[in-house]
């Protein structure tokens, strides 16, 4: 029987513990303390992609399924720059990349696909029913279809075409704003502001660790906004906008993709979480890399990694301020603010 002592001993130090990692979770930088599951995610729109995916982890479900359904609610969303409602390339057509891998490096991704819903279920479709990992273009949109996915109308949102027609008036690719913090940037990394004053960002990584402890992950984006016409980022390749290791961790990027794929960004974190770093130390030092190979232009350009440990740890770098996570526990649901190289 446990005496008084030792009672008291044990709840004050329950009690202090939980305050300690209450204090913790949401502190710029701060390693958030997380049990099983947790679901992670990038910028702002990640909370009610969380809540969809903790339908899931709630129930004990798979992680591969929290993170598909997690970023269908974003790629659904009308408020969203993530999906068909986004900005479209600069002859005027919105072209999706999406990648999702599970626990036992199964993986599948789409890119440059048009007139999909749902890039992120047609990539879970390219993984579990074709031998290979990626299909593109007008081949992605035929397996869709072949699957029953239904091909949408190619037209604009509202601001998308107005964010469209003043872009058409230079039709200038000016290098990505990295203002993100005050909200003012331009650019094709930029947050877009909408028709009712909400400011949104064009791709959204998720990784979650189910209560069996297994990792999966999925990104989601139309990618830079006027690209030219074939133009792929880094969120649906494998190793660059994600990458699942279930011994070691799992990452996601944000922000400029061809930055992301020179270093094959989310995998030398992943890599550098299995020599012992932790996930932020893991994420600042690919931003370092990335900073030290840009010199000057590093000054240009916000990339942002988001990544989770094997104990459930989740931290994240950026270039820039302003990035920002949300993350889900059974004791937390909120966003965190991430460290930055420059601040
Ligand atoms: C890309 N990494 O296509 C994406 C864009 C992004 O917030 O993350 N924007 O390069």
């Amino acid at each position: 029987m446990i005496n008084r002592r030792k009672f008291i001993h044990a709840s004050v130090f329950t009690s202090f513990a939980a305050l300690f990692s209450k204090k913790l979770i949401g502190r710029p930088g701060i390693e958030t303390i997380a049990a099983k599951p947790v679901v992670i995610s990038t910028w702002d729109a990640g909370i009610d992609a969380n809540k969809a995916a903790w339908e899931v982890l709630s129930k004990k479900g798979k992680a591969i399924d929290a993170v598909e359904k997690g970023v269908m609610v974003t790629e659904a969303s009308q408020n969203c720059c993530v999906g068909l409602r986004a900005n479209p390339d600069r002859d005027g057509f919105v072209t999706l990349d999406a990648c999702i891998m599970d626990d036992k490096f199964n993986c599948g991704s789409v890119a440059f696909l048009e007139r999909i819903k749902h890039p992120v279920s047609v990539a879970r479709r390219v993984m579990e029913k074709t031998p290979h990992v990626m299909l593109v273009g007008a081949g992605a949109q035929q397996f869709a279809v072949s699957e029953g996915f239904p091909l949408e109308e190619q037209k604009l949102s509202k601001d998308a075409q107005e964010a469209y027609d003043k872009w058409l008036k230079k039709s200038e690719y000016k290098p990505p704003a990295i203002n993100i913090e005050n909200k003012q940037g331009h650019g094709p990394f930029a947050p877009t502001k909408l028709e009712n004053g909400e400011w949104n960002h064009d791709t959204i990584g998720m990784v979650a660790m189910d209560s069996f402890g297994n990792l999966s992950g999925s990104c989601t984006t139309s990618g830079a906004g006027f690209k030219m016409r074939g133009r792929v980022g880094d969120s649906p390749i494998i190793g660059a906008g994600l990458f699942v290791d279930n011994e070691a961790g799992a990452c996601t990027a944000t922000g400029q993709g061809e930055d992301v794929i020179r270093v094959a960004g989310s995998h030398a974190v992943v890599e550098l979480m299995r020599q012992g770093f932790s996930p932020e130390a893991a994420c600042k030092k690919v931003i370092e890399r990335i900073v030290k190979i840009k010199k000057e232009k590093a000054k240009e350009i916000q990339v942002a990694f988001l990544a989770l440990n094997k104990k459930g740890h989740a931290g994240s770098f950026a270039i820039h301020p302003g990035f920002e996570y949300a993350i889900r526990t059974n004791e937390v649901e909120k966003l965190v603010k991430s460290k930055s190289w420059f601040t």
